[in-house]
């Protein structure tokens, strides 16, 4: 068992063991055209030029149907220039994109890895230079994970620098139509209703939204007060992992979160599930057309 953990391995762990453990073994993941569409823009936005990330572009977008790869690939090209548009305007220094940082804690045996899109430094609200960490989504929505997972990045950020300031926290998404009323209405809801949900585990939190020609912002801070039990919740999950790795037992569980798992299409656990979702589909009262008629 390798001792590292990152914030999918915690994330992954606590949805389902077993896909923890297909992530550990690399099996084979299945990914949907939406999330290649993603991969494929995060690729553009980290290259240094356009043609450096074309093979990776062309492999990303190669598990879309042909008919559809051309309208993806447009996608793709106008993702990535919301994200370039948006850092053109950005006030930061000593940006490093998809860096990966790292801390080892004495305590537990074990390294934190985190690899967001982006770390700088910018300037605080109190004129001071403050780190910040920018993830970049390609969705226009703000989701409870992301949060999390911002979160953590911070943690590791602070720890590997010693860094005992506040931390900003972006999350970027790519997909919000500044002028469409509609699209500004689903970003701020989904603010609120993860605002309200994230308070009993993260406590209050202020998100700040900005919004940009294509994009908006989301941003958030993480204060070293948190880094003391941050760091016991990322002790206790290696503490159960290593536990898992003792008795070998990584067992299924179904959810919510099966549609998104890269895994689900070798696993028993959700066929299963899906078979039984669609039985319960079948067996509903339904009027036959007889009837209706
Ligand atoms: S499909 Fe669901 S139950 Fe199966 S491995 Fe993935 S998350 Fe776990
Ligand atoms: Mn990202």
């Amino acid at each position: 068992m390798k001792k590292s953990l990152s914030f999918s391995d915690l994330w992954a762990f606590k949805e389902c063991p077993q896909q923890f453990l297909a992530r550990k073994q690399r099996r084979a993941r299945s990914v949907n055209a939406y999330q290649a569409m993603g991969d494929a823009a995060h690729a553009l936005y980290a290259a240094p030029d356009r043609e450096a990330a074309e093979s990776e572009v062309v492999k990303h977008l190669a598990v879309v149907p042909e008919q559809e790869r051309k309208a993806a690939r447009q996608r793709v090209e106008a993702l990535a220039q919301v994200a370039d548009d948006m850092a053109d305007d950005d006030e930061v220094k000593d940006r490093e994109k998809e860096t990966t940082i790292r801390f080892f804690d004495e305590k537990s045996g074990w390294w934190l890895f985190a690899k967001p899109d982006e770390v700088s430094l910018t300037m605080g609200r109190f004129g001071r230079e403050v780190v910040q960490v920018l993830d970049i989504k390609t969705g226009g929505r703000l989701k409870e994970k992301q949060v999390h997972q911002l979160y953590f990045f911070g943690l590791v950020a602070s720890l590997e620098r010693g860094y005992s300031g506040p931390v900003r926290l972006v999350v970027r998404l790519l997909a919000v139509d500044e002028k469409d009323p509609a699209a500004r209405q689903r970003l701020y809801r989904s603010v609120d209703s993860v605002r309200r949900y994230v308070r009993r585990s993260l406590g209050r939190i202020n998100f700040e939204v900005v919004l940009h020609s294509g994009g908006a912002d989301v941003v958030f801070w993480y204060s070293p007060k948190l880094t003391q039990p941050a760091l016991s919740q990322a002790r206790s999950v290696m503490r159960s992992i290593e536990a898992a790795y003792e008795k070998n037992s990584f067992p299924a569980k179904t959810g919510w979160h099966c549609e998104g798992c890269p895994f689900k299409g070798d696993c028993l656990a959700y066929q299963k599930r899906a078979a039984t979702a669609s039985r319960r589909l079948t067996v509903m009262p339904v009027r036959r057309n007889e009837e209706t008629a």
